[in-house]
């Protein structure tokens, strides 16, 4: 594949546009203003380092979600999660309007939540609070700041937060769409993404280092790992095409911990493989593993449960960073003592396990990382087959034929056929595969590995199976066995 860096003068073309959307554009015009700003900043405070810092030392962070409406609330709660909740790394999560580029309606947000003196909004809006709201945020804290938010058109938002101190900054074209949006064309949303990874490719090509990361769990419900994995992959390349270099690739917890394992092991490895097959090095590759993204129960005490498991594979995995839940999962944004009560349960284990080698190289690893890789590598195959030279018509190819396809996810450029289901076990196999490219040799894998569990079950696989096990966790078990 060439190279299909945008040209500089091709970025400055759109963005004029982009920063004429919202009055606060204005102030990030200057590109130089930004990367001055950024040069200030204390490297103890950059994410970028922060995760390599991670990788060299074997060592895993962690890091929360929060966001509220109200810049010196929004302070006092990440403070509160750097000192009482330990936080390594600490968010910034942009509320539903900013996502949706709706920001008179955050604007009208904020003067609520002033009026009402709480957040009436699920996210800090950072758009409208601009590059100087930004900055006031970014220098209140300690720790490295990441902008963590689900938005399919996130130019000027990524264009304010780099403005605005922010040093990482998540998402991408599949992982920020398909997963979010319903009616969001795929073509438009990665051009808009390159768009990001071209601004984030300047700050590295003038010495400043900003991390990125794509949105690994996409819609966190029985996602089998090599579909995620393939996206993360892609997002990967389109990343370093523009220029990226800090690279974290993102996995969300399936439940059955060997495959976990596998999944971790096989991510960084195929992700490494397709970076150099396509010609990239002096990247720095680095996981984020999230703790189950699926129903949490409502009972606090199991909430913290579904959240040490999680950090106990994190620990094992040994990767660089876990992205932590919160005892009030169930019921919705959590109040900053619960955040910080996730951050504390998560943080014991992983002090338990600091010293641990947990062998992951057994048998079943083995099996489960192959089986990731050969279903990965049909997948990358058939994109890169439909690519020709341009990565961005491979994908929107690809989804099209549904050779690319995310179980649950509500937009309708995505197939959805794909229907994923536990096997006696709780790994997650396919029941129906769609259009994806797998040969017969895997596909029989699944059909045996489930065929196991109807026997056991009595009864045949079928679409109640599916539910039973999206609800199984938030009911106290992993599959969703029949009563
Ligand atoms: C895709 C991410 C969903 C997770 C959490 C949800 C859920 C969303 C906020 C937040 C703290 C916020 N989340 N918005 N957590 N503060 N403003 O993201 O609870 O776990």
């Amino acid at each position: 594949m060439r190279s299909q860096r945008m040209p500089w003068k091709d970025f400055l073309a759109q963005r004029q546009a982009v920063l004429d959307s919202w009055p606060t554009g204005k102030d990030v015009a200057d590109v130089e203003d930004g990367l001055r700003y950024q040069r200030g900043i204390p490297e103890a405070k950059n994410f970028a380092k922060a995760m390599a810092k991670a990788k060299a030392s074997g060592r895993t962070l962690i890091q929360p979600r929060a966001g509220v409406a109200l810049i010196d609330d929004h302070i006092r709660l990440l403070r509160y999660l750097e000192t009482e909740g330990t936080a390594d790394l600490l968010p910034t999560t942009i509320d539903a309007y900013t996502r949706q580029n709706r920001y008179e309606e955050a604007a009208r947000g904020i003067e609520k939540s002033r009026a009402a003196g709480t957040s009436l909004l699920n996210g800090f809006p950072a758009v409208n609070h601009g590059r100087n709201g930004c900055r006031k945020v970014t220098e209140a804290v300690t720790k490295p700041v990441q902008v963590r938010h689900g938005t399919p058109d996130a130019r000027l938002l990524a264009e304010i937060a780099l403005a605005g101190g922010f040093t990482s900054y998540e998402g991408g074209g599949i992982s920020y769409n398909i997963p979010y949006a319903k009616k969001v064309e795929i073509g438009k949303c990665l051009r808009d993404w390159q768009y990001v990874d071209r601004l984030t490719g300047y700050y590295e090509d003038n010495g400043i280092s900003v991390n990125r990361e794509p949105f690994g769990p996409l819609t966190g419900t029985l996602v089998p790992p090599f579909i995620s994995h393939t996206v993360a992959i892609l997002e990967g390349l389109l990343a370093l095409e523009q220029g990226v270099k800090s690279l974290t690739l993102g996995y969300g917890q399936g439940g059955n911990v060997l495959q976990d394992l596998a999944a971790m092991a096989s991510l960084r490895e195929l992700a490494d493989e397709y970076f150099r097959a396509a010609g990239f090095g002096g990247y720095d590759l680095t996981l984020v593993f999230h703790q189950w993204m699926g129903g949490f129960p409502e009972d606090e005490a199991k909430a913290f449960s579904v959240i040490s498991t999680g950090a106990f594979v994190a620990a094992a995995a040994r990767v660089e960073k876990t992205i932590v839940k919160s005892p009030h999962e169930a019921m919705g944004i959590p109040t900053k003592e619960a955040n910080a009560a996730g951050l504390k349960a998560t943080r014991q284990v992983l002090s338990m396990m600091t010293d641990q080698q947990i062998c992951t190289d057994n048998a079943v690893v083995r099996r489960e990382t192959d089986l990731i890789r050969r279903e990965v590598n049909a997948l990358m195959t058939a994109v890169l087959d439909a690519a020709g030279d341009d990565l961005v018509q491979g994908i929107v190819r690809a989804f099209a034929g549904g050779l690319l396809d995310v179980p649950f996810a509500p937009s309708v450029y995505n197939k959805g056929k794909v229907l994923p289901v536990r096997d006696n076990e709780g790994y997650i196999r396919l029941f129906a595969k769609g259009n994806l490219p797998l040969g017969d040799d895997v596909m029989s894998f699944h059909k045996e590995r489930l065929q196991e569990r109807s026997m056991a079950e009595g009864r045949p696989v079928t679409f109640q199976m599916v539910t039973d096990d999206i609800y199984a966790i938030s009911k106290g078990k992993l599959i969703g066995r029949p009563k």
